[in-house]
């Protein structure tokens, strides 16, 4: 399986307020080296930059005001004489508008987002489009037959909405893939989502489509971050009333349990019979991962591989979450790996 990877990445590296103090996001620039060192340990096949792609094509997952937003940030910050990592700090959220886009840049970093976690720094737009392009390049390999390919995308995505940034996404790198995919022909895209959080940003972007089914698997938000999303009764609205499944697990769900949440979830997308899949791969599920909640052993990933290669659909893997950095690497490459050897005995959905 091909590897997209960019050094552009590096560029980002933010700040999160934790323990009331500022500090390195979780979400840091080793975590994508980790992953790559690992996926050329395991020769897992070639490693390829990807092909750079016009911004309009951001375009569709998100709108293109917010895209501008992104593109321009910095500079706007810098432009008041700033010279830090810019934070939002004030949000539009109930019985204030939110239908009108302030002038400021202060205004605009709380309009466009839905918490503090999302830096805007002096690299972040290279950063976010090299990753948004690493998913298109890969999409583009697998609609033209390959059987999967891996973006290894850094900043992650599927917290990212149409016109919101958070939870260490700006871009939604695997809505753009399947937004594409859509554009090149694809009658029905599915979207599942394995990191621990809820993909709010995905679910949102999709909700009234029913040409693309989002199928997620997450901490239950009663307890887990993102908290306001990712509920079972979020089941699609207008043409998309039954194209969203979300699927709430407890706190230290391990593989059992996960297993059968995936099985339910494999029936959905039976059903659905879509031409390609995107799987949100986050390794956020690992028993020791410092931020969340679950509890699935390195070995399990190897199982989640195997699993979906049983659905036998053309497969595009774009990176999400995953903190324990000395690990990560290997429970990617574990689910790579797992669905490689699993195709073999693949029975098409
Ligand atoms: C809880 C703090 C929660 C934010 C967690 C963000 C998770 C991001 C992610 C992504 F894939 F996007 F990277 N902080 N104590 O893993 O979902
Ligand atoms: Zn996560």
């Amino acid at each position: 399986m091909i590897t997209y990877y960019s050094t552009e990445h590096q560029r980002h590296h933010g700040v999160e307020l934790k323990d009331a103090a500022i500090k390195p996001s979780f979400e840091k620039p080793g975590r994508a080296d980790t992953i790559l060192a690992q996926v050329r340990q395991a020769a897992l096949g070639a490693v390829q930059p990807g092909q750079a792609h016009d911004s309009s094509l951001y375009v569709g997952a998100h709108s293109e005001r917010y895209v501008r937003f992104l593109q321009q940030a910095w500079s706007d910050w810098t432009a008041t004489g700033q010279t830090h990592d810019a934070l939002p700090l004030i949000w539009p959220v109930r019985d204030l508008r939110s239908d009108l886009e302030p002038a400021t840049i202060d205004g605009r970093l709380g309009f466009y987002s839905m918490d503090a976690g999302s830096p805007i720094t002096a690299g972040t737009w290279a950063a976010i489009s090299a990753s948004a392009d690493l998913a298109l390049t890969g999409m583009a390999t697998v609609q033209a037959g390959a059987p999967a390919a891996f973006a290894l995308c850094r900043p992650p995505g599927h917290h990212a909405g149409p016109e919101m940034m958070g939870g260490y996404c700006y871009l939604n790198n695997a809505a753009i893939a399947a937004q594409q995919a859509r554009r090149q022909g694809a009658q029905r895209v599915v979207v599942l989502d394995v990191d621990f959080h809820h993909g709010n940003g995905t679910q949102s972007i999709f909700y009234g489509r029913d040409d693309v089914l989002f199928v997620s698997l997450h901490g239950d938000p009663v307890h887990c971050y993102p908290y306001f999303s990712g509920h079972a009764d979020e089941i699609g609205a207008g043409a998309g009333l039954g194209f969203n499944l979300n699927l709430p697990l407890s706190k230290g769900t391990a593989w059992p349990a996960y297993q059968a949440a995936l099985q339910v979830a494999a029936q959905r997308v039976q059903a659905y019979a879509p031409d390609v899949l995107v799987v949100s791969l986050g390794v956020d599920t690992f028993e020791h991962d410092p931020i969340s909640h679950f509890r699935l052993a390195s070995a399990d990933f190897v199982r989640l591989g195997e699993s979906l290669a049983t659905w036998g659909l053309p497969t595009l893997f774009v990176m999400e979450g995953g903190y324990m950095v000395d690990d990560i690497g290997r429970n990617v490459v574990n689910v790579l790996q797992g669905f490689e050897g699993g195709r073999a005995g693949a029975q098409p959905v």
